[in-house]
């Protein structure tokens, strides 16, 4: 009976460790000059209805650290019936060319690691659409370490007010997409499992004239491995360039 209750209370205080551990997530999109909310983890469930978001939901504020999860896709859940993620009820419209400005959460200064971008096009109805294991994703944005040993994040996401921007590539072709961005904290990241990866899935309705598509894609899960240059990278005592994971950046030339 005593031994339980010790196991309790240890399970009680990791979970409490865990929650005070905060890391983050993309709290505001801006377009233009429209803003959007995201998805508040610690807020939105809990209102009824549901506020209607351009980001997917995300169970809270940690990391995914298994590469062979679902939950890699969207920071969705795995548990409960929802493969990866389920689709937010709205779609912001932004014209190819233009900027899209991602709002973290203060971010932690430990977490260093890169910032990437991913984008994926909906076969249909977007807020209906999980993409699965399909290899439907390719790479619009990346950003690792500078020559000058500057991390994306923390170091130049926090002198940039915590503001990230990607540009939709200007050719891209007219559609609803999915766009997975995410940071990659190395803090822990010397060894497999141990890089900690925070990944956001926001829902574009890109417009224009472009008529280029990509021909290469990739999968989440499936990207990336424990053997995928970047992945496992000793962030405190390496200071040879950092090989960011993925693919490389699809510009539409
Ligand atoms: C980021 O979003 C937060 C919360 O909405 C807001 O208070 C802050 O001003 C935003 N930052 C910028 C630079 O817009
Ligand atoms: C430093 O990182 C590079 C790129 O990942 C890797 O090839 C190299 O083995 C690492 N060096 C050490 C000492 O771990
Ligand atoms: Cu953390």
């Amino acid at each position: 009976m005593f031994i339980r209750f010790v196991a309790f209370t240890a399970a009680a205080a990791l979970a409490f460790i865990s929650t005070a551990n905060a890391h983050g997530y993309v709290q505001d999109v801006v377009i233009g000059s429209t803003h959007y909310t995201g998805y508040l983890p610690y807020s939105d469930p809990y209102y009824d209805p549901v506020p209607e978001r351009v980001i997917r939901p995300i169970p809270g504020n940690g990391p995914v650290t298994d590469l062979t999860l679902i939950d890699l896709q969207c920071n969705g859940y795995s548990a409960g019936g929802v493969v990866g993620s389920s689709p937010a009820a709205l779609v912001a419209p932004v014209a190819a060319g233009s900027d899209v400005k991602l709002n973290w959460t203060t971010w932690p200064d430990s977490h260093i690691g890169p910032m990437i971008t991913y984008m994926a096009l909906a076969p249909s109805d977007i807020t209906q659409w999980l993409p699965g294991t399909d290899a439907v994703w390719f790479k619009v944005a990346e950003a690792g370490k500078t020559a000058d040993g500057l991390w994306a994040s923390t170091d130049i996401l926090s002198a940039d007010d915590s503001i990230y921007t990607f540009t939709v590539p200007a050719n891209l072709k007219p559609g609803q997409y999915l766009v997975r961005h995410e940071i990659i904290a190395l803090h822990a990241a010397y060894e497999y499992p141990g890089a900690q990866f925070y990944p956001s899935c926001l829902q574009l309705q890109v417009t224009g004239s472009g008529t280029q598509s990509p021909t290469s894609f990739v999968s989440f899960p499936g990207a990336y491995t424990p053997d995928t240059p970047g992945i496992v990278y000793d962030a405190y005592t390496n200071t040879s360039a950092y090989p960011i994971p993925g693919p490389p950046v699809w510009t539409g030339n």
